[in-house]
């Protein structure tokens, strides 16, 4: 107990710069509490690909987050690189509210918005050099082609199809019809599940057919007659009922079109002053309130789709919809937030969840707190990794807090294969702000997450730290003294040195900040390195577990465990 907290604190005392806290306040005298972990997968989820923390991006803003073909954006692309040398393979949804005024001109080029004066964009037409500029992903990078419903014209949505595998034959994994048909105008169906139905499986099987011409018998043999992304509802309160839940009995896979279901899912809101006001970083940190909206309102259709034989995705999420909240999503909370959201959805069976980037759009909601930039350009949303541009009302170009946890899920899901559970949360700690999952390759308890979502102020007398005792699950250091405060971030050749003993060791990687509310990405670190320009600086630092197998998490922290 004599070391309590020298990890974390050395950690933040070593990122710190405000020459007010120099010096941390005392920590808090925590209790150590023991966490229960299943020694085998039994009860666990389903084995998640290491694709499972995919993205989605309104393909409107196209230009600013990726560039073009020969002039691709490099800051975005180090980003994704990272992402793939951490062990992550994220699937690429260019979808969005903006996906249903999309037009495919063969004579166009890169995508271009058409908008109004404050930034509304009425149509985003885009041209063969669209779908070339997806040559510029990292190697393996899957695609979700996604079709305009929206305008209610099967030429468009099917000129697009044809489009992405004729230019793309070999990166199409998915299309998807149509994007939140629960906000479309409600005379289209006139709230009729059936109605919807009946025209999704008209155009998507004509839309098999003149694709199956394009791509050759060969390969449209490779991607099967199970190709669709269906449903893609939000969880809004809305006339139309057309999520998985409700389409599913409707008969929409009948005949067997259906890869996967997808769900939209964003637990707060900045759209209206009602729901803004609720979007606060102690709500996006509540693990309690984040697990009763995904059993209450993601869990129903999620159950339907694996009932029916299918897999189911988050196809689109964030923490705010309408861009997210200033001071919120664009913090260190919002990190903390993406790491419990998506272990929370992979616990419950979802093959992937699409964290979605973008900018404010104008036409969403005319009381929203968000706008776009001052002369309509974009006004790239809070709860967006990076800022992909300079712009007016967002500053220069950055890495947002967010990004590190990116890394934290790559790192976690990079085997393939690997099933999760949920642990119990052991008394001595909030459980509205602590979660801990179990990954298992093989069966094997293989490592361990535990998120300690309490917020941390730089006003705060005590920083809420957790101490957990995992010594009957792990293996600490045996022989070796573990980490004391500073000298110990010296001594990284220590687990080395620890491995050349031929002693089993686990080892632990820290995401971590200051506070909760830092905006600056340069100060947060995953496992000591920092990535503001898309690039890591500093040395990667694995902790070693000390002997008595106890780790320590400060409030908004969170700790991978390898074992
Ligand atoms: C790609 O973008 C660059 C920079 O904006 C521009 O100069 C170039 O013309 C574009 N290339 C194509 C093929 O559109
Ligand atoms: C991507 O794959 C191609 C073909 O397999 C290979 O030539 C290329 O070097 C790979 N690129 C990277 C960045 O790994
Ligand atoms: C929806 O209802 C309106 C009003 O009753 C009617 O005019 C319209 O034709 C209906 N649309 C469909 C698609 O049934
Ligand atoms: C789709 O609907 C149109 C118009 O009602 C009809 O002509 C066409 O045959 C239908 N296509 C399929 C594949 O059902
Ligand atoms: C398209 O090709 C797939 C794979 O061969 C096949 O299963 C499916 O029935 C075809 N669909 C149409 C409409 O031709
Ligand atoms: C967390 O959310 C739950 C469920 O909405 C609520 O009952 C609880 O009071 C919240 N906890 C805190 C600390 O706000
Ligand atoms: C743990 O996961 C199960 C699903 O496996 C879920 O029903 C339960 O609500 C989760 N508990 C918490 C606290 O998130
Ligand atoms: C965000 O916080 C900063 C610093 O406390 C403050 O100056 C700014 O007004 C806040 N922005 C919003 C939109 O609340
Ligand atoms: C997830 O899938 C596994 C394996 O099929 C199953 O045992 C488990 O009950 C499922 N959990 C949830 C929450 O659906
Ligand atoms: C402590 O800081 C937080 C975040 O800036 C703020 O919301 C809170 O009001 C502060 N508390 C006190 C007692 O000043
Ligand atoms: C990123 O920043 C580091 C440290 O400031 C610098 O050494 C490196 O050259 C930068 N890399 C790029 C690609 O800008
Ligand atoms: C809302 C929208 O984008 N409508 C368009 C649908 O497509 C037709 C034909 O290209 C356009 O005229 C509409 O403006």
């Amino acid at each position: 107990m004599k070391h309590l907290n020298s990890l974390s604190w050395a950690a933040t005392a070593l990122i710190a710069t405000s020459p007010t806290h120099a010096h941390p306040p005392s920590p808090g005298r925590s209790n150590v509490v023991r966490l229960d972990v299943p020694d085998t997968a039994l009860g666990a989820s389903i084995a998640h690909s290491n694709s499972f923390a995919s993205f989605s991006i309104d393909p409107a803003f196209w230009v600013e987050f990726f560039g073009n073909a020969s002039n691709p954006n490099e800051l975005t692309f180090r980003l994704l690189n990272l992402i793939t040398e951490h062990g992550g393979q994220p699937i690429i949804r260019p979808g969005g509210i903006t996906m249903d005024s999309m037009i495919f001109d063969p004579s166009a080029g890169d995508p271009v918005r058409t908008t109004s004066p404050n930034g509304g964009i009425y149509r985003t037409t885009v041209g063969p050099a669209y779908y070339e500029s997806w040559s510029n992903f990292p190697n393996g990078t899957k695609f979700v082609s996604t079709l305009n419903f929206g305008n209610n014209s099967y030429e468009i949505a099917r000129d697009m199809a044809v489009a992405s595998v004729k230019y793309q034959p070999d990166l199409v994994e998915y299309f998807e019809l149509g994007n939140e048909p629960t906000n479309y105008d409600e005379a289209r169906w006139n709230d009729s599940t059936a109605a919807y139905v009946a025209q999704w499986k008209n155009w998507t099987s004509s839309i098999d057919a003149a694709v199956n011409e394009t791509l050759g018998a060969a390969r449209a043999a490779e991607l099967g007659s199970e190709r669709w992304w269906a449903s893609s509802a939000t969880t809004d309160k809305t006339g139309l009922k057309v999520r998985p839940v409700d389409l599913i009995p409707a008969g929409v896979d009948s005949a067997s079109q259906v890869a996967e279901y997808s769900i939209h899912s964003y637990p707060f809101s900045t759209c209206d002053p009602e729901r803004a006001v609720l979007a606060t970083t102690e709500n996006i940190l509540n693990h309690t309130g984040l697990a009763l909206y995904a059993d209450e309102e993601i869990y129903p259709s999620a159950r339907a789709a694996l009932d029916a034989g299918n897999p189911w995705v988050i196809g689109e999420f964030n923490s705010i919809s309408c861009s997210g909240n200033p001071n919120v999503s664009d913090t260190f909370a919002q990190a903390l937030w993406v790491i419990d959201s998506q272990l929370t959805y992979a616990t419950r069976n979802a093959s992937s969840c699409n964290l979605h980037q973008g900018a404010t759009l104008a036409f969403q909601s005319d009381n929203q707190v968000n706008t776009a930039s001052a002369n309509g350009s974009p006004g790239f949303s809070t709860y967006d990794m990076l800022y992909p541009r300079d712009s007016v009302l967002r500053g220069e170009a950055r890495v947002l807090p967010s990004f590190s946890a990116q890394l934290f899920l790559a790192e976690a899901f990079s085997t393939g294969g690997t099933r999760i559970q949920n642990l119990t949360v052991p008394s001595g700690v909030d459980p509205d702000y602590f979660a801990a999952y179990a990954f298992y390759d093989d069966d094997v308890l293989s490592k361990l997450a535990i998120v300690n979502m309490h917020p941390y102020y730089a006003n705060f007398t005590q920083d809420f730290s957790a101490s957990i005792d995992l010594s009957e699950h792990i293996h600490g250091s045996k022989g070796w003294h573990g980490w004391h405060g500073w000298h110990g971030w010296d001594k990284h050749e220590g687990k080395h040195e620890g491995k050349q003993e031929g002693k089993q060791e686990a080892y632990a990687k820290r995401l971590t900040a200051p506070y909760t509310d830092e905006t600056d990405g340069a100060k947060v670190t995953w496992a000591g390195q920092t990535f503001i320009n898309g690039t890591a600086d500093g040395e990667v630092q694995e902790e070693r577990i000390d002997r008595d197998g106890i780790v320590h998490v400060r409030g908004s922290e969170a700790l991978l465990i390898f074992i």
